[in-house]
């Protein structure tokens, strides 16, 4: 066996805390929501009993609501903050009280296409519904096909350039005192700044407030952003549900899951700019387009067959932006003003994106630019190991180490190419 995929699943035999698995120890000690979605396509390669547990375990951690929150706090630990007595959450195992984005469903997909065991992956598909259904509920409804996060860890993309506009407008005074532990782990010139930690908590502490109640939350949200990166993802999970429902048996529910995945198509669609050759969120707070330039605006490759026109100008644009690189794909134009090679996500190369946009690029017949994407990110893990994130200028090896998601993400990128998408 390749010896890289010996430490991967090593990785995540250390990372195990019993049928769930941490990001990576003690950074992040607790279970999170799309880490371990894309922790379980790694398990489907060669465990799919253990890749089902990693989305039952997520499972538990769903609301009555049908949200499925992005951290769930299976054990007790220290080393994180906010733990669950900054959420102030009511759910029977604690849990944060925002989400992330919903790559449960392709991951259930993807699984039980390896593992056909459908009495497993029916309650799966049932929770995954149910939070769909919470997606168009509680983030859309005024019904615009796009979903809106209030705060930006539900992007995934933290500190990412997209949010500084809109989370400028949200005060940097807390109720909770803001205990970082993060910067103890990793050197603080690679994580958010004190100033995006206050408004974060700002945003845990006014949700907090609203008893976590979506309506409520929607009226007071000084955050409230159209996201397209995590609009592409549900897009994408919503066309994997569909087929799933078929799969399963459950033909009463294709109708519906086919009309949110038709008024989100359009919805997408509608975001296209041509100007800057990329798709793009909404302020809603100020209903403004969000054009800063981040891999965000990439992703709806992910989930639409688009035009070619649109695809040319898309993959010109990630050709301008990888141009001198030692790995692909930053998370922010090269030179813009908001970039910044190891910062978190205002620039680095991340595994799990460059998964992402290498199944949109095949999906929409580009299989040379993803092909060179592929390379260069095997290569870099392979030269710097399991890192969190890569210097996309130097092709150095950041954050946190052993990460779940890289090993993850290694497996399916080594894989032989005709099957990378699962299709
Ligand atoms: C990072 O986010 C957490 C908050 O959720 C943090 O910085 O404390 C992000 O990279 C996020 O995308 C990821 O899911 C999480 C765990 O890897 O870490």
């Amino acid at each position: 066996m390749n010896v890289h995929i010996a430490e991967a699943k090593r990785i995540l035999v250390a990372n195990d805390r019993g049928g769930y698995t941490v990001p990576t120890e003690r950074l992040y000690p607790f279970q999170w929501n799309w880490d371990s979605a894309f922790v379980a396509m790694g398990f489907a390669l060669y465990d799919t009993d253990r890749a089902y547990r990693e989305l039952e375990r997520l499972a538990e951690g769903q609301w009555a609501d049908g949200m499925i929150p992005h951290i769930v706090f299976h054990q007790k630990s220290d080393t994180y903050f906010p733990g669950p007595n900054v959420w102030r959450t009511s759910h029977t195992i604690q849990t944060s009280g925002i989400t992330q984005p919903p790559v449960f469903a392709i991951a259930l997909k993807k699984l039980h296409d390896a593992a056909g065991d459908k009495a497993r992956s029916l309650p799966l598909y049932e929770a995954a519904l149910r939070w769909h259904r919470w997606w168009y509920a509680a983030r859309d409804p005024e019904g615009t096909g796009l979903v809106a996060l209030l705060h930006p860890w539900e992007s995934g993309s933290d500190n990412s350039p997209a949010w500084d506009v809109a989370l400028a407008r949200v005060p940097t005074t807390t109720d909770t005192p803001v205990l970082r532990k993060d910067t103890g782990h990793v050197n603080a010139s690679m994580r958010p700044r004190d100033e995006d930690y206050s408004r974060f908590i700002h945003l845990v502490d006014n949700y907090a407030a609203c008893g976590w109640n979506p309506e409520a939350q929607w009226q007071k949200a000084p955050f409230k952003v159209a996201e397209i990166q995590t609009t592409a993802i549900l897009l994408k999970a919503g066309q994997e549900l569909e087929a799933l429902a078929r799969e399963l048996g459950r033909t009463e529910d294709v109708a519906e899951i086919a009309a949110f995945n038709e008024k989100t198509r359009k919805a997408i669609l509608a975001q296209w700019r041509p100007a800057l050759s990329r798709f793009v969120s909404r302020d809603l707070v100020s209903g403004q387009d969000i054009e800063a330039p981040t891999q965000a605006g990439f992703i709806p490759l992910l989930s639409l067959d688009l035009e070619r026109s649109i695809t040319d100008a898309l993959v010109a644009e990630m050709s301008v932006w990888s141009r001198g690189l030692k790995v692909a794909f930053p998370t922010t134009k090269p030179g813009f003003t908001g970039w910044e090679p190891k910062r978190y996500w205002r620039g680095p190369s991340w595994a799990i994106i460059n998964w992402l946009l290498i199944d949109g690029l095949q999906r929409n017949g580009r299989p040379e630019f993803a092909e060179q994407l592929r390379k260069s990110t095997i290569s870099a893990i392979e030269t710097e190991g399991f890192a969190e994130y890569f210097d996309p200028t130097t092709g150095e090896g950041c954050g946190g180490l052993s990460f779940s998601w890289t090993a993850a993400a290694y497996m399916w990128l080594v894989k032989p190419r005709s099957n990378c998408s699962g299709e």
